[in-house]
Parts: C-alpha cells; sequence; structure tokens
C-alpha cells in the first residue's frame, strides 16, 4: 500500500495570491489541491500546515472518503471557510493523485464524461454602458455563448464587477479599500444598462447578472420583476443568504432564475434553499465547499430537485481549483453552467494547466489526474503580497454587504 510521505503549502502571488497544498506518496506520485481563501489566505495555510498536515504523513492516500470524514468530524469544528477550505484542498490533491494512479482523468473516475465540454460565462464590464457594449461585443467575438454584464452605477463608486486592468481583481488593496454604495442609484441604473445590452445585441446568448449580496429580498425581488422581460440566465447573489428561508419572497415576487452559492461552505448552507427549490442554481465551488467529495454531495442533493450547478470560478479560485469544478462538471446530469475569468497570463508561469476554451466551453484535458501541475521554482518568484477585498459603506457611513 503507498502511503503519504510528504505534504506541503506554496504559497505565491503570480498576478494574486494562491495557496497551494501539494501531497506526495511513497510512489512518488503528486497531487495537488486549491486551498485559497481571498483575503484570509494564511489562515488557511497556518490550519493546514499547523494542524492538518502533521495528520496526513503514513495515512493511505486511496481513501478519499474516509480522509474526508476524519478531517470533518475529527476536528469536532465543523463547517466555516477555513476549515472547509483546508478539507478541500487534501480531498482535491487525493482525487489527483488517485487519477494518476489509475491513468485516469478523474473526470473518468467520477463515472465519465455526460456532455463533452463545460458551457462557461465570461465577464464583460464597462466604466459606462457603452464601454460595457464594447466589452460584450469583445466576449461575442471570442466564442462566449454567456456572458455576465456589469457596468458602474452613476453616483455609486463601488459599483461590484467593474474591471479596471486586463483582469477584473477586487482584492487590490493591502488595507480594505471603503468603497461608496447606493442601493437607489443601483436599482434605478441597472435594469436600463441591462436593457441596453439586450436592445444592441438580441437574445442569441445567454446574459448573466451579479447582484453581489447587495439588496434586501423585498428589494430583489422587484429588481428581478424588471428584469423578466430580458429573460436572464440567471439574477446572482440577490441577496445575502444566511436566511435561506427568504428567498422564497425573492421567489414569489419573479420569475427571474436565481443563483446562489459562491460563500457557501457545506451542504447545510443550501439545504432548504435546493429541498425548497427556493434557487435555480448552485454556486458552491471545489476549493471553498469541501472538495470534490462534498461539492458533488451538494450537486447529486441538487439534482433530485431540478437545480442545476454554476460552479464560482473567479480568478481566486486557482487553476488547481478551475480545473477540478471542470472534471466535475462534464459528469453531473444537472450541470448548469461554470464561470470563467481567464487568469493572468502570469498565473500561467506558476500553474501549467491543460484544459482548453473552445467554443464558449472549457474542455478538460484527458491527461491523469487533474491535469495541472505547478511550478515551484517559478512560485518562489512571487512572494505572498498582503491584499483585502474592499468593504462597502452606504452613503449614510454605515457598512453595506459587498
Ligand atoms: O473573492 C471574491 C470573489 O470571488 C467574488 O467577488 C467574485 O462574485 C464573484 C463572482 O461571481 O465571481
Ligand atoms: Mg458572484
Amino acid at each position: 500500500m503507498a502511503t503519504i510521505t510528504e505534504a506541503k503549502i506554496i504559497i505565491t502571488s503570480p498576478g494574486r495570491n494562491f495557496v497551494t497544498l501539494k501531497i506526495t506518496t511513497s510512489d512518488g506520485v503528486t497531487g495537488l489541491g486549491d486551498a485559497t481563501l481571498n483575503g484570509r489566505e494564511l489562515a488557511v495555510a497556518s490550519y493546514l500546515e499547523d494542524h492538518v498536515l502533521p495528520l496526513l504523513t503514513g495515512r493511505d492516500p486511496d481513501r478519499i472518503e474516509d480522509m474526508w470524514q476524519y478531517l470533518y468530524k475529527g476536528a469536532y469544528w465543523r463547517r466555516g471557510p477555513v476549515t472547509m477550505t483546508a478539507i478541500a484542498a487534501v480531498d482535491t490533491a487525493l482525487w489527483d493523485i488517485k487519477g494518476k494512479v489509475a491513468g485516469m482523468p478523474v473526470y473518468d473516475l467520477l463515472g465519465g464524461r455526460a456532455r463533452d465540454g463545460a458551457l462557461v460565462y465570461g465577464h464583460a464590464s464597462g466604466g459606462t454602458v457603452p464601454e460595457l457594449l464594447d466589452d460584450v461585443a469583445r466576449f461575442r467575438d471570442l466564442g462566449y455563448r454567456a456572458i455576465r454584464a456589469q457596468a458602474a452605477v452613476p453616483g455609486s463608486p463601488g459599483s461590484y464587477g467593474v474591471r479596471h486592468g486586463a483582469v477584473y481583481e477586487p482584492a487590490a488593496t493591502s488595507l480594505p479599500e471603503e468603497q461608496l454604495w447606493s442601493t437607489e442609484a443601483y436599482l434605478d441604473f441597472a435594469p436600463d444598462c441591462l436593457a441596453a445590452v439586450r436592445e444592441r445585441f438580441g437574445f442569441g446568448f445567454h446574459l448573466l447578472h451579479d447582484v453581489h449580496h447587495r439588496l434586501t429580498p423585498t428589494e430583489a425581488g422587484r429588481l428581478g420583476r424588471r428584469l423578466e422581460d430580458l429573460r436572464l440566465f440567471w439574477m446572482e447573489d440577490p441577496s445575502p443568504a444566511e436566511l435561506q428561508e427568504s428567498f422564497r419572497q425573492i421567489r414569489q415576487a419573479t420569475t427571474t432564475p436565481i443563483a446562489v452559492g459562491e460563500v457557501f461552505n457545506s451542504i447545510w448552507d443550501c439545504q432548504q434553499l435546493i429541498t425548497e427549490r427556493l434557487i435555480d442554481y448552485i454556486r458552491a465551488s471545489v476549493v471553498h465547499a469541501g472538495g470534490i467529495t462534498h461539492l458533488r454531495r451538494i450537486f447529486n442533493l441538487a439534482e433530485l430537485y431540478q437545480v442545476r450547478t454554476g460552479s464560482h470560478g473567479a480568478t481566486d479560485l486557482s487553476p488547481v481549483s478551475l480545473s477540478a469544478a471542470v472534471h466535475l462538471d462534464v459528469t453531473v446530469p444537472n450541470f448548469g453552467i461554470q464561470e470563467y475569468m481567464a487568469h493572468a497570463p502570469v498565473t500561467h508561469e506558476v500553474f501549467h494547466t491543460s484544459y482548453e476554451l473552445r467554443d464558449g466551453a472549457l474542455h478538460p484535458s484527458p491527461a491523469p489526474g487533474l491535469g495541472v501541475e505547478i511550478d515551484e521554482q517559478a512560485a518562489a518568484r512571487f512572494p505572498y503580497e498582503p491584499k483585502y477585498l474592499p468593504v462597502s459603506r452606504r452613503t449614510d457611513g454605515s457598512v453595506h454587504d459587498w
């Protein structure tokens, strides 16, 4: 029996911060897991380094489910983003190893492909509506069949999702930037802005929009109703979702499809949302929801309730978890869409990937495992840089959801 002989954490910042777990077995097989928690990276690194790595040496890398239960139940303290991201890293690395040992891509270990590739959506944005329209045109020219549209709201400088450089990167400052937010200005602006996209480009592609947790259920219901004629693929994170039952109010107010879950860590965060069909798409990710093992459980529950998948895939999810997501996406019957924000070219100096974007879909490679390798020498050239996500404040100075 092979055993785990080495496990180490690689912290690197090629374009942005990433925390990666690398596990090596006695047979010399290596596996990678993403452990990046944007703005709180070192907490997960310490959880792994100080409390998990000492438990791994000598264990059987084949027993993925047992490892998951051991780390989850064995900690006594359950759930939460730090714990679940750390478990995800171990889980993902073990699936990578199992695939390499079997000589199979992870999607074959998961039952084989149910589709050729995973439809993705790209992120169009603009400081003004005309700029947004130009960006949508660019994504259409690149062959994207689904596009998220965000624009700066006049009078609300803290608008979410507007790219300033080549890559959208909200965690950009060494202390949190405080941004001004006006819900009133947003609600006046968003319907006209999204209507302008449909007016110029028509309905021959999927249009998505991210509210980023900034509305109350009443406001979200009103927005969803105003957007109905635009036939959005989804309205994302209309309200913070700690109170799962509050989504019933949004649901009753509008037929605009609802997507939620990028900040969820476990199946219990979305149990009611799924089983009462309060959402249409579940956005939990491999890295923040306990790895392939636990995300598959969430997706399987969702399948029973006709809820489809739409995994989070912003650039703070490393190429390792993006690849893991795509392997899972192509196997589950209830796949909906995969978010894809291409990483900065410098990120690929460290992470060598093999998935491919073709015809608006990501295709995992048939290479054994997850098909991602890390260049540790390159990683050492990009030391960690403390970076925080912004904080939103309303016009009266009080803190709002970012
Ligand atoms: O780290 C936070 C980002 O991942 C998040 O703001 C991105 O909302 C997001 C999205 O939909 O990609
Ligand atoms: Mg989002």
